[in-house]
C-alpha cells in the first residue's frame, strides 16, 4: 500500500483512546494514514499495529511529522495545537482536525453537542437517559469516555456528545443538530493563554448548529447565531416566557418552562441548585429535540437519576457527620458550585478538603464561599499553598501531606450536623492516576473510619 496518489496524506496524532478510535475508523473505511505519538510506548500501540502497517507507525517523537509530507492531521485532545511541530505544520497549511470533525463528516443521525467547564458529564448522561426513556435509541460518549467514532452504528436515533474545549479546538463548523454551552469558568489555564481563548474554544460548539441551549446566568455562554435558530435559555431564577427556570415554593421550588410548572424539586433526585440548573438544561434540550418534557417517562428518570459517582456523592453519614465525595471538582467553578449548593451561612458547618494540581488556576473566587460556609479548610497536594494564600484572613486552615492524614484528623474534628466536602478544586494528577482513583481513596478512608 502506498500513500502516494491519495489526495490527502493523513496522520493520526496520538495513540490514546481517541487516536485508536480514529485508527479503527479510517482503517474500516479503507483510508490510508500514518500514526505518530510522542511517547515511546503509547497505550494503543499493539492494537494500532493490527490495523496499520508497522512502517507507518512512529513513536517517541512528533518531529517525524515534518518529514512525511502530511496534509491532514487528526490530533488527539491531549496534545496542544501550540506544540511547536504542530504550529509549524499549521502555518504551512496542514489541516488540524480531530475525531469530532471526522464523526461529523460521517454521522447520519441527529447529534447533540454539550460542553461547559462543569456539568458536561452529568447533563450528557441525563439527556441520553431522558431520550432513551422517551423510546429513542440514544448513545452517549465523547469526552465522557467512549470516543465519538466508536459510537457510530446503524439505527441510532440520537448521538449525545460531551465535548471538551480540547476537542472543540479541532472542529471546523460542527453543525450539531443541537448545541449547548452550560457554563464557562476558568479551567485548563496551563493550556490556554487566558479565559478569552478558552471561551472561544468552548463557543465553537455553536458553529452552524440547528438549535441551541445556553445559560442565562452566564453571559460567556451566549450564542451568536443566525436569525431563526431556536434558542432556549435556562436559569435558576424565575424564567421569562420561553425560558426554563425556577419559582420558589416554601422549602423547595418548581422547575418551570415559562409560566408552566413542570416538576417540584422534591420530585427530582439530583440535589443542589447547580444540579437543578443541569436538569433545566436537559429539559430544554429534549424539548428542542421534540420530546414531551412532562411525560411519565421523563418524570421517572428525574426521580431516579441522582448523579454520577464522584460528583457531590454522599459516601457515608457517621456520627451525624455527612461525608461527600466531589473528587470530580477539578476546578474552582465546580468547588464553588458545591459550596454554594450545600452551604448554609447560618450553620457554617462545612469542613472542606481541597488541593492537588491547580492547572494554573486563580483560586481567589474561593475566598468568599469559604468565608461564608466553611469552618475549617484542610489542604494537601501540589497547590495547597496557593489555595492557602487566597483564603480570608482568620480562616482556619490545616495543611497535610496526605489524604489519609486529613481524613484521620477530620474523624476527630467533625461534629454532629457537619458536612465534610471533598471537592479539591484541582486535578488529581500530582498524586493520583485520575479523579476516580482519588475519589475511591477518599471513600475507602471514610468507610474505614
Ligand atoms: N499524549 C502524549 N503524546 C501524544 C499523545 C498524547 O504525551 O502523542 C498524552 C497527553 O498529553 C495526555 C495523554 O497522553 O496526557 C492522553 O491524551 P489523549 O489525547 O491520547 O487522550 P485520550 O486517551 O484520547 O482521551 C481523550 C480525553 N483526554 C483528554 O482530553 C486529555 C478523554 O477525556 C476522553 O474521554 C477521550 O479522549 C474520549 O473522547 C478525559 C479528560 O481528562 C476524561 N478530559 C479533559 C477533562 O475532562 O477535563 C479534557
Ligand atoms: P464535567 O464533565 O464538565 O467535568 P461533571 O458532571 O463531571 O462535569 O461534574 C464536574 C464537577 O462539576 C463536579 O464536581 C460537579 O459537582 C460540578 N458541577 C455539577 N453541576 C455543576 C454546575 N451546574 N455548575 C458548576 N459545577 C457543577
Amino acid at each position: 500500500m502506498s500513500l502516494i496518489g491519495s489526495d490527502r496524506i493523513r496522520a493520526v496524532v496520538g495513540l490514546g483512546a481517541t487516536g485508536l478510535s480514529c485508527v479503527r475508523f479510517l482503517a474500516s473505511k479503507g483510508i490510508e494514514f500514518y500514526v505518530v505519538d510522542s511517547r515511546e510506548n503509547p497505550p494503543g500501540l499493539e492494537e494500532a499495529k493490527k490495523l496499520c502497517p508497522e512502517e507507518r507507525i512512529f513513536t517517541g517523537d512528533l518531529g517525524v511529522l515534518e518529514t512525511l509530507g502530511v496534509t491532514e492531521l487528526f490530533v488527539s485532545p491531549g496534545i496542544a495545537l501550540r506544540t511547536p511541530v504542530l504550529s509549524r505544520l499549521a502555518e504551512r497549511g496542514v489541516a488540524m482536525r480531530g475525531d469530532i470533525d471526522l464523526f461529523r463528516d460521517y454521522v447520519d443521525a441527529p447529534f447533540v453537542a454539550i460542553t461547559g467547564s462543569n456539568a458536561k458529564s452529568t447533563v450528557t448522561t441525563l439527556v441520553a437517559l431522558l431520550l432513551q426513556a422517551c423510546g429513542k435509541n440514544a448513545k452517549a460518549g465523547g469526552n465522557l469516555g467512549l470516543p465519538a467514532l466508536d459510537l457510530l452504528s446503524p439505527n441510532t436515533d440520537f448521538y449525545v456528545l460531551e465535548l471538551s474545549s480540547f476537542q472543540l479546538e479541532t472542529t471546523h463548523g460542527l453543525q450539531a443538530d443541537l448545541a449547548c454551552l452550560l457554563n464557562v469558568s476558568e479551567d485548563h489555564m496551563d493550556r490556554y493563554k487566558d479565559l478569552y481563548e478558552y471561551q472561544r474554544a468552548k463557543q465553537k460548539v455553536y458553529r452552524g448548529c440547528k438549535a441551541a441551549v445556553c445559560n442565562k446566568q452566564d453571559i460567556l455562554t451566549a450564542p451568536l447565531l443566525a436569525e431563526g435558530v431556536p434558542v432556549r435559555a435556562f436559569t435558576t431564577k424565575s424564567p421569562d416566557l420561553k425560558e426554563y427556570g425556577m419559582l420558589k415554593d416554601g422549602d423547595g421550588a418548581w422547575l418551570c418552562h415559562g409560566v408552566e410548572r413542570l416538576y417540584h424539586t422534591s420530585q427530582v433526585a439530583l440535589k443542589g441548585s447547580h444540579n437543578h440548573a443541569n436538569v433545566l438544561a436537559a429539559l430544554a434540550m429534549i424539548e428542542l429535540l421534540g420530546m414531551d418534557v412532562m411525560s411519565e417517562a421523563v418524570a421517572k428518570v428525574l426521580s431516579e437519576f441522582c448523579g454520577l459517582p464522584h460528583r457531590c456523592e454522599t459516601v457515608r453519614v457517621r456520627n451525624e457527620v455527612t461525608y461527600i465525595n466531589d473528587s470530580k471538582g477539578t476546578n474552582v467553578g465546580a468547588t464553588l458550585a458545591a459550596l454554594q449548593g450545600l452551604g448554609s451561612s447560618a450553620a457554617k458547618n462545612i469542613l472542606l478538603i481541597a488541593g492537588g494540581d491547580g492547572k494554573g488556576a486563580d483560586f481567589r473566587a474561593l475566598a468568599k464561599p469559604v468565608n461564608d460556609f466553611v469552618r475549617t479548610t484542610y489542604l494537601f497536594g501540589k497547590d495547597a499553598e496557593r489555595i492557602a494564600e487566597v483564603l480570608p484572613v482568620g480562616a482556619e486552615v490545616k495543611r497535610f501531606e496526605t489524604l489519609d492524614q486529613i481524613v484521620a484528623s477530620i474523624g476527630k474534628d467533625g461534629k454532629e450536623g457537619d458536612i465534610v466536602l471533598f471537592s479539591p478544586a484541582c486535578a488529581s494528577l500530582d498524586m493520583y492516576k485520575n479523579y476516580e482513583v482519588r475519589g475511591e481513596h477518599f471513600a475507602r478512608l471514610v468507610n474505614e473510619l
